[in-house]
C-alpha cells in the first residue's frame, strides 16, 4: 500500500480521478475537480449522456448556475472526459462512486442494482493503492456489508491493504449543485484514520467548508439521519396542522409563535413532501434497523407526509360536496407540479399523488406549472370552468394571483391552499371560499 505516494499525488493534483455515475452529483463533482487541475475521467452507463458531456453540453435539467460554463471549460481543455468504458479507470488513483441508490416504492428497501454493478465493473480495473469513495447515499452498513466484499471479490484485493475505502455523502440540492458542493461541510468517513485524512486532503481542493473526519458507519448514519430528521420535523408540523384544522386554529400563526420560543424550529406543514432525498433517505436509515430495532417514528413520519396529498384531495371533495357539486366529472385546477417552489424538478411530486387521488374520486385534474414544460400555459384559461383551484407549490409566479379574475372564470369559487401561501381574508375578499392546510 503506497499511501505516501497517493497522498503526494493528491496534494500535487497528479492523481487521476475517476467518477462513476455522471448524474446531478457525479457530473458537478467531476467538473469541480477537473477545474482545480486534476485529470478526471467520468464513467457513465448512458452513451447519450457521455456524448453530450464530451460535447460540452450538460444533460442535467433545470437551472444550475455555472454548471454549463464549467462543463464546457473542462471538456474543452481536456481535463475532464466521459466514457462508457470502465477500462479507462485502470490508472485511476481515486474513484468516486456516484450511482443512484433508490428505494423500492412498495417495500421501501434499497435497490442497489446500480451500486453492485459499479462495484463488479470497477473491481477488475481497480488499481493497487487506489482510494475508493462512496458519495451515493446508502443505508448505514452498506459499505461494509456490500461494497467492500463486492470490490474485494471482483478485484482480488483487500480493503485497507491493497486499496482504501471511504464514504463522503453529498449535500447537493437541485438549483444549487455547484454552490452546495463547495459551500456545505462534508463528512469524510474512512475505513482507516489514514483514509479519512487522505479524503480530507482530496476534498480540501474543492470544498471551502468544514471537512469532518470520521469512520464509515458514522458517515452513512449522518447523511440518512439528517434527512430523516427533516422528514420527522415536517410530519410533526403536518400533524399539528390537522389538529389546528379540527380546532379552528391557524397553524401558520401557531408555528410563528412556537418558533419564538428558544430552541424551537417547527417546520412548514404542507400538501406533501417530494424530491429525491427526503422521501427516500428515511427508508435507507430504517433499513439499518431492520431485524435489529423496531421503529415507529421514522416510518410513521413517512406515512403522515405521504398522506398529505390525499388530505388536500379530501378538502376539495368536502368543499365541492358542500356546494352540491358532483365529484365525478368535476374539473379541478392544480396549481404547481414541481416538488419544490421555483424548480422544474418533479421527482416524487406531491401533486402527482394529489392528481391520482382526485382521479380516484372521479374528478378531472387540470394541472398548471410555469416551471414544468408539460404544464405551462395561460393560467386563467386553464382554470376556466374548473370547480375549484388548488395551490400545491408556492412558486413565485403564484404569489400575486389575480384572485378576482380567478373567481370570474371558476365554475364554483373554491380556493384550496396547500402551502399556507395566501391570507384567507384576501382570498375571501375576492369572493372565493378559502380552505387551507392547518386552518380550521
Ligand atoms: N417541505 C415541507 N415542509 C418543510 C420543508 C420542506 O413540506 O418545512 C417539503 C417541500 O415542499 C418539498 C420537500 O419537503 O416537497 C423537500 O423539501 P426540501 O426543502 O427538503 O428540499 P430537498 O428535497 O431538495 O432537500 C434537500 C436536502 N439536501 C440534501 O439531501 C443534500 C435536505 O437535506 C436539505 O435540508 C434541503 O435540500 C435544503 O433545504 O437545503
Amino acid at each position: 500500500m503506497k499511501i505516501r505516494e497517493l497522498l503526494d499525488k493528491i496534494q500535487q493534483k497528479h492523481a487521476l480521478i475517476g467518477v462513476i455515475g455522471l448524474g446531478y452529483v457525479g457530473l458537478p463533482v467531476a467538473c469541480m475537480f477537473a477545474d482545480k487541475g486534476f485529470q478526471v475521467v467520468g464513467v457513465e452507463i448512458r452513451a447519450d449522456r457521455v456524448a453530450a458531456i464530451n460535447a460540452g453540453q450538460t444533460p442535467i435539467e433545470g437551472e444550475e448556475p455555472g454548471l454549463a460554463e464549467l462543463l464546457n471549460r473542462v471538456t474543452q481543455n481536456g481535463s475532464f472526459r466521459a466514457t462508457t468504458e470502465y477500462a479507462e479507470l485502470l490508472s485511476a488513483d481515486v474513484i468516486l462512486l456516484d450511482v443512484e441508490t433508490p428505494v423500492d416504492d412498495t417495500d421501501h428497501k434499497p435497490r442497489y442494482t446500480a451500486l453492485k454493478a459499479a462495484c463488479q465493473s470497477l473491481g477488475p480495473v481497480l488499481k493497487e493503492s487506489a482510494l475508493v469513495v462512496v458519495e451515493s447515499t446508502v443505508a448505514p452498513g452498506t459499505v461494509d456489508n456490500i461494497v467492500r466484499p463486492l470490490l474485494e471479490e471482483a478485484s482480488g484485493k483487500c480493503a485497507g491493504r491493497n486499496f482504501l475505502l471511504g464514504v463522503c455523502p453529498e449535500r447537493v440540492m437541485p438549483g444549487k449543485l455547484l454552490a452546495n458542493l463547495c459551500s456545505l461541510s462534508r463528512v469524510c468517513g474512512g475505513g482507516t484514520t489514514e483514509t479519512s485524512d487522505l479524503m480530507i486532503k482530496l476534498y480540501r481542493h474543492v470544498v471551502e467548508a468544514e471537512l469532518d473526519a470520521t469512520n464509515i458507519i458514522t458517515a452513512e448514519m449522518v447523511k440518512t439521519t439528517e434527512n430523516a430528521y427533516r422528514d420527522v420535523e415536517i410530519a410533526f408540523a403536518n400533524e399539528v396542522a390537522k389538529i389546528c384544522e379540527a380546532n379552528g386554529a391557524d397553524v401558520w400563526r401557531v408555528r410563528e409563535l412556537v418558533n419564538k420560543s428558544p430552541y424551537r424550529n417547527m417546520h412548514l406543514p404542507g400538501a406533501g413532501v417530494g424530491g429525491h432525498c427526503i422521501p427516500k433517505d428515511p427508508w435507507l436509515l430504517a433499513y439499518a434497523a431492520e431485524n435489529k430495532v423496531p421503529l415507529k417514528l421514522i416510518p410513521t413520519a413517512r406515512s403522515i407526509n405521504d398522506a398529505m396529498p390525499s388530505h388536500v384531495a379530501d378538502m376539495v371533495a368536502a368543499e365541492l360536496t358542500a356546494v352540491g357539486q358532483e365529484l365525478p366529472g368535476a374539473q379541478v385546477a392544480v396549481l404547481g407540479y414541481a416538488y419544490l417552489e421555483n424548480s422544474d424538478d418533479t421527482r416524487n411530486s406531491p401533486s402527482e399523488m394529489l392528481v391520482a387521488h382526485l382521479k380516484e374520486m372521479g374528478m378531472i385534474p387540470v394541472v398548471h406549472d410555469p416551471w414544468v414544460a408539460e404544464y405551462q400555459g395561460e393560467l386563467l384559461e386553464m382554470v376556466r370552468g374548473c370547480a375549484a383551484a388548488i395551490l400545491m407549490v408556492k412558486h413565485e409566479a403564484y404569489r400575486h394571483l389575480d384572485l378576482s379574475a380567478m373567481r370570474a372564470v371558476l365554475r364554483t369559487p373554491i380556493f384550496v391552499d396547500g402551502r399556507g401561501f395566501y391570507d384567507p381574508e384576501t382570498v375571501r375578499a375576492a369572493g372565493l371560499t378559502y380552505r387551507g392546510i392547518g386552518r380550521g
